[in-house]
């Protein structure tokens, strides 16, 4: 999977290096590329913004600049991922989906957001016809300085799905293990005892039968919040 991100400050990317991200850029898995924004302004500023039409705060991102930054990366199938607060709630069943993409461009909006304008164009039935979708996601309902963070956690979220980044694939796919990509009860390691607190007796039994039926009564307990 090739993953291009637009952004005013590249450096927010540096995680990408780390751990298991950077593991799966060596490997050959994922093949990242961030590019600077700024590069593309061409007045004596490298104004990135302007004022908003119809008045009111902040700045809006100049749409010739993002223009002239996507046109070269825009391929034939592309997914085209805007990061906003206004977007669709990115939730594990669309990190499954943008997993299988080919490629996935995300495009960092600062101040009160791009141009919407960049939206429309790369929307058209041309780009349609060129299997190039735009999507305008938000990680939640708060607001950011910049979509670079809501990035980078789209990038985990579906950079650990990729066949071989993870080492353990079956803790993926397990059904009894896995609710929307997550574990759902609660976990203990050594010692049995910490702090005067111990580790249910049921966990220490070595019946297996009986502990699933515990972890799925615990899960249950989780999902209805009466924790
Ligand atoms: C951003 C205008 C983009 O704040 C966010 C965000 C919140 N949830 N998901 C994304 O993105 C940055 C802010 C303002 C455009």
């Amino acid at each position: 999977m090739k993953i291009d991100a637009v952004t005013i400050f590249p450096e927010y990317f540096a995680p990408l290096k780390l751990s298991l991200l950077g593991k799966a850029s060596e490997s050959g898995i994922v093949d990242f590329h961030i590019h600077d924004l700024r590069h593309f302004a061409s007045n004596n500023h490298h104004s990135v913004d302007d004022t908003p039409y119809g008045g009111g705060a902040g700045m809006v991102m100049l749409p010739q600049i993002w223009g002239l930054a996507l046109d070269p990366i825009m391929v034939d199938d592309t997914d085209l991922i805007i990061l906003t607060p206004a977007g669709k709630r990115f939730d594990q069943a669309m990190a499954a989906k943008f997993s299988t993409a080919r490629h996935l461009i995300f495009a960092c909006g600062r101040y009160e957001g791009i141009d919407d304008r960049v939206r429309q164009y790369y929307s058209s039935e041309l780009f349609v016809g060129r299997n190039i979708r735009v999507h305008e996601v938000s990680i939640g309902d708060y607001v950011l300085s910049g979509g670079e963070v809501a990035s980078l956690v789209m990038i985990e979220a579906i950079t650990r799905l990729l066949p071989g980044v993870l080492g353990n694939p079956e803790s993926l796919n397990e059904e009894s293990h896995n609710h929307d990509g997550y574990l759902e009860y609660p976990n203990f390691t050594k010692p049995s005892i910490w702090r005067n607190i111990a580790v249910p007796e049921i966990l220490l039994s070595g019946n297996h039968a009986e502990i699933t039926k515990w972890r799925n009564e615990q899960a249950q307990r989780r999902a209805e919040k009466n924790l």
